[in-house]
């Protein structure tokens, strides 16, 4: 499609689009996941048979190749040593009584450059965000709908694992591919698991396991388009009747990056995340936990995450944890 006669946000979604704005009050900054109460987490613990743990968060700051994956333009993490033990070479380093070492690092990293909990307010269009509020109070540091407080709520419930890629009977989606919630519930259904309200919906694409295979990285750039979830009105109706507080994928952007049909960018982002108040999770290694699904064909799980305290923070790395 031609560029000029792609939409705005605004044209695509519709003036009448599927908002939850004010249904928490006026002040909400946690929109979905104030649906993940004491029960919710009580149901979740109920998916817990085997105790077996997995973290999905991916590595970070990896220095060989083909390191981190990251959305175009943004760094992976760069992490410098300050201290270690040569700094105990020298006539003038540093003594401690009893003669402690100690190794330090900084680092510096996009808060969006790992697995991580987008804030409500990272994404908006037509100045305004999650709930209402105003896009200019994103000016110098996130005032509203920042990832604190979702970072002091925390976030656990009943996961469930749809596995595209399986259903497809690929090892990773291709570039571009999509699928839509009809897929996702043809998937469930093959998996014989349901997709319950409350759910926090975690989609494997194959796409972590595709990154990491890459002899060269840049072919991953090279006409960026990851595969995912594409908009419709039905969509969006079908998460905001499900009541999905968190939606969680193994791509950078938990959508295809442009919609095939518009040709607008992230529309998901904006339809899920600003207007509905769905939090999003990005990146995660979801590998590990589909095969051991896979295995015993138990695809439901209770779900763990706490992204980190950033305060105004856009987002913040996590380290989710599901338990089997
Ligand atoms: C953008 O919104 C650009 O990125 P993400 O949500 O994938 O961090």
């Amino acid at each position: 499609m031609a560029e000029n006669t792609v939409p705005t946000m605004g044209e695509l979604l519709g003036e009448d689009a599927p908002k939850n704005w004010g249904k928490w009050g006026p002040d909400d900054e946690l929109g979905c996941l104030n649906y993940l109460d004491a029960g919710e987490v009580l149901r979740g613990i109920r998916h817990v048979r085997s105790g077996e743990v997995f973290t999905l968060q991916i590595h970070m700051g990896r220095t060989e190749s083909p390191g981190d994956p990251i959305w175009p333009g943004r760094k992976g993490m760069s992490r410098k040593n300050e201290l270690d033990e040569s700094t105990w070479d020298g006539e003038d380093a540093p003594a401690f009584p009893g003669g402690l070492h100690y190794a330090d690092d900084t680092a510096q990293i996009f808060l969006q450059g790992s697995t991580q909990y987008d804030a409500l307010g990272h994404v908006w269009y037509d100045g305004q965000l999650w709930n209402g509020y105003d896009a200019r109070t994103t000016i110098g540091a996130m005032e509203k709908a920042s990832v604190l407080p979702i970072a002091e709520k925390g976030v656990v419930g009943r996961g469930v694992l749809i596995d595209m890629a399986r259903h497809r009977g690929k090892p990773w989606l291709e570039k571009g591919e999509t699928f839509d919630h009809t897929d996702l519930e043809a998937a469930a259904k093959n998996q014989g698991v349901d997709i319950e309200p409350h759910d926090i919906l975690v989609i494997r694409t194959g796409w972590m396991k595709y990154w990491y295979e890459l002899d060269d990285p840049q072919s991953f750039y090279d006409g960026f388009v990851e595969p995912g979830l594409t908009y419709s009105r039905e969509l969006v109706e079908w998460f905001q009747q499900r009541e999905i507080p968190n939606l969680v994928t193994d791509t950078i952007a938990n959508e295809v990056t442009a919609d095939p049909n518009s040709g607008v960018a992230l529309p998901l982002h904006c339809a899920l995340m600003r207007n509905l108040g769905v939090t999003l999770t990005e990146i995660a290694w979801l590998d590990d936990l589909a095969e051991a699904c896979a295995a015993d064909n138990r695809w439901s799980f209770l779900y763990a995450a706490a992204p980190l305290k950033v305060v105004h923070g856009t987002g913040a790395p996590v380290n989710p944890i599901a338990i089997r």
